[in-house]
């Protein structure tokens, strides 16, 4: 984590043996992100969209002015980005919160609509370079599931992004299952990214300063992923991929006290809510779930979510433009694993659960 020596070149085209394919790759538009800023301006954005985008909307520090003209960037600049950064492909998602903090249904929907179409038009303009993640609505799941379809079967994307709760409503809950029912049916993973927690989970977070992805967003995407891992969702859906960032959001960490708690819950019928499930949790870990390690280009973390989850489920993310910094990648060039294992990490796996057609 500390200084290191640059220690080698970062070039495209796979000159380490592998290509490597950032997957978890923020855009915006304008009027997402003028929506998103005037729910702030009025008072009627929650909390967590208040701090995250009442900064990143208005602060003029560089960090900020950097990431706002690179959110709104899908041309050169990205394309110079990766290139500088041997970054050969970027998968891309509508940036956190996506939608799902905008009141106004018919407008968060035409706004996730027209996300999708503007980020197609720049996967046609670089075909080998940039691959889609569809936008979608939570707060009308039966129109995100058409929407689902429309992004597989007409744009070629690969993917979902839903950024966690909607207005504090998780993906386990029976209105959304149209959501996931689609995403089963049409084989498309289903990325639960982090955005602030909602209102009657944030606390104190906001005055400790501990709301954003530092912690919060940690703390409430992992309670969502334990929501859908506690109740059913993957009996119900065998074939059901879940994708969590952040080395899986800290649960292969956790996991054998996850299982070991929820396995003493269950048998004590402690809570109505926790029934016996056909697996463990370790099961599902192992089966449902992938990860990647954006923000977290930390050996020991890695490490460990491959041994936890196996070597086909640990994906290589960036997290352009909130995380941009050229020494990570060699780092990750540099992981004390197996060569086979890291064309896993940086290319094969994407490739494999993403669809991405091998280059
Ligand atoms: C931040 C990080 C913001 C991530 C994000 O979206 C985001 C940040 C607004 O650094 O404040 O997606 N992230 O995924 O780590
Ligand atoms: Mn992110």
């Amino acid at each position: 984590m500390g200084e290191r020596a640059v220690t080698h070149e970062l070039k495209t085209g796979g000159d380490r043996g592998y290509l490597r394919i950032a997957t978890e790759e923020a855009f915006a538009t304008e009027e997402q992100m003028d929506a998103i800023l005037r729910l702030v301006r009025e008072g009627k954005a929650d909390k967590g969209t208040k701090s995250l985008w009442g900064f990143y909307g208005t602060s003029s520090s560089e960090r900020t002015t950097f990431i706002r003209e690179r959110l709104l960037d899908l041309g050169p600049l990205r394309i110079q980005a990766m290139d500088e950064t041997g970054i050969d492909k970027a998968l891309l998602a509508l940036t956190s919160p996506g939608v799902q903090s905008i009141h106004d249904v018919e407008e968060a929907k035409g706004i996730a609509r027209r996300a999708n179409d503007h980020l197609k038009a720049a996967c046609e303009k670089y075909p080998d370079r940039f691959h889609g993640m569809i936008a979608i609505c939570p707060q009308d799941a039966e129109w995100s599931a058409e929407e689902l379809k429309r992004g597989k079967e007409e744009l070629g994307f690969h993917g979902v992004q839903v950024n966690s709760h909607t207005h504090g409503h998780y993906l386990d809950e029976e209105q959304f299952d149209p959501i996931l029912r689609a995403c089963a049916d049409l084989d498309l993973p289903l990325y639960i990214h982090p955005q602030g927690p909602p209102d009657d989970m944030i606390g104190g977070m906001v005055d400790a300063g501990l709301d954003g992805a530092i912690f919060g967003f940690a703390a409430e995407t992992s309670y969502h992923a334990m929501r859908m891992l506690t109740t059913g969702v993957f009996d119900r859906y065998p074939s059901l991929q879940m994708v969590l960032g952040h080395g899986c959001e800290g649960l292969p960490f956790w996991l054998y006290r996850l299982n070991y708690m929820h396995q003493a819950g269950i048998r004590s019928r402690r809570y109505p809510r926790l029934k016996p499930q056909l697996h463990n949790l370790q099961y599902y870990l192992r089966n449902n779930v992938l990860a990647t390690n954006s923000g977290l280009p930390f050996a020991p973390a890695i490490k460990l979510l491959i041994e936890v989850m196996g070597e086909d489920r640990v994906m290589y993310a960036m997290d352009y433009p909130y995380e941009y910094v050229p020494d990570e990648v060699r780092w990750m060039d540099d992981l004390p694993i197996g060569d086979e294992q890291k064309k896993k990490f940086f290319q094969t796996n994407a490739e494999r659960w993403f669809k991405l057609g091998s280059a």
